[in-house]
């Protein structure tokens, strides 16, 4: 990232009035969230997420499937917002038009300052019925290792409990008692109707479109900010690397979003530095909205 190309995307942002951010897993990288092509860990590594995040492997085998969602869960709950989640935020108090589009999974966002992303691919904070889709309660947090949990999966010095390690058989629907599932959008699955169309529609009407931290491969999603790009928005583009959306980029920026949205905030609004000096305390309330 140049300060040409900072200062570039700054006029860029500050011109708009209807900006949409578009963010993928490097946008919670620096949370220690791993990216969804990062290297697993532990037992995870055997394993690729490509074929786990499918009907199929549910259908398989519902416990090694449910076992990685609850160990991606209690890794997110020990996930703090980083401070390109605090930028996003920062950008929703200057333009309060922007609408901020999702493909995590996780509550970053949420906890970051923006309430309500619109959310392509689920949560893992939303499970459901395999069957009937009746909403099921979030698993209880608290240490309880089931019957084909591992030993240990006790709680951690920093009172949360350790990420759950293997396969954990899910729970019964309390309607139908058919497996519960994660309530995120697998391979192969169509995504939520109101989303996509809240997706496209802010795309088509925004006049920046900012996508952090994707490598723009998962379809339909990937194809968002080419909508804006079609219909002569500008999108810049946060990634330390290159990326499919490089050549209708106007700006890429390349480098980390924790320390570039930052750094494009204050590029775009100099009177940022005042507002929200590096003191996380200091930035827009996590809870304000
Ligand atoms: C940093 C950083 C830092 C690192 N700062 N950056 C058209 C063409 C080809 C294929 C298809 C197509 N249309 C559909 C398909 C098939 C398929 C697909 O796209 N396959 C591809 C693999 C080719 N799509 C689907 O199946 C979709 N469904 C569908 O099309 O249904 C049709 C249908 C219609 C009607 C009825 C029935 C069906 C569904 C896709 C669902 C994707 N779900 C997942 C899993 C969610 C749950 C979970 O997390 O387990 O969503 S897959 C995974 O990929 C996850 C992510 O949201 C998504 C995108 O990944 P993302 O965010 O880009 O992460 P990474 O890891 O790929 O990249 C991270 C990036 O961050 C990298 O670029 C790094 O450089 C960068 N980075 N550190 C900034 N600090
Ligand atoms: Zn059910």
């Amino acid at each position: 990232m140049t300060g040409p190309e900072l200062a570039e995307a700054g006029r860029l942002l500050a011109a708009a009035r209807r900006p949409v951010v578009f963010t993928g897993a490097g946008m919670s990288a620096e949370s220690g969230v791993p990216t969804f092509r990062d290297a697993q860990t532990g037992l995870w590594q055997r394993y690729d997420p490509l074929e786990l995040a499918t009907p199929a492997a549910f259908r398989a085998d519902p416990a090694l499937v449910w076992g990685w969602y609850e160990a991606r869960r209690h890794g997110v709950r020990r996930a703090l917002p980083n401070p390109g989640h605090r930028a996003v935020a920062a950008i929703r108090a200057r333009c309060p038009e922007t609408v901020v589009i999702t493909q995590n999974v996780d509550d970053l966002h949420e906890r970051g300052g923006v309430p309500a992303p619109v959310r392509l691919h689920g949560s893992l904070f939303a499970p459901r019925c395999s069957a009937c889709a009746r909403p099921a309660p979030i698993p209880e947090d608290a240490a309880a290792p089931g019957d084909d949990a591992p030993p240990g999966d006790a709680a951690a010095p920093d009172g949360m409990p350790e990420p759950h390690a293997g396969p954990l058989t899910p729970p019964a629907c309390a309607g139908c008692g058919a497996p519960v599932r994660p309530g995120v959008v697998w391979f192969g699955e169509a995504l939520p109707s109101a989303a996509l169309d809240a997706a496209v529609e802010a795309a088509s009407g925004c006049d920046l479109l900012l996508t952090v931290g994707t490598s723009a491969l998962v379809h339909p999603a990937a194809e968002i900010p080419l909508v804006a790009a079609r219909l002569g928005a500008p999108v810049v583009q946060v990634n330390p690397v290159p990326t499919p959306l490089d050549a209708i980029c106007a700006v890429n920026l390349r480098g980390p979003a924790g320390e570039v949205l930052p750094a494009l905030v204050r590029a775009a609004w100099p009177d940022a530095d005042a507002a929200w000096p590096d003191a996380d305390a200091a930035w827009p309330d996590a809870d304000a909205g």
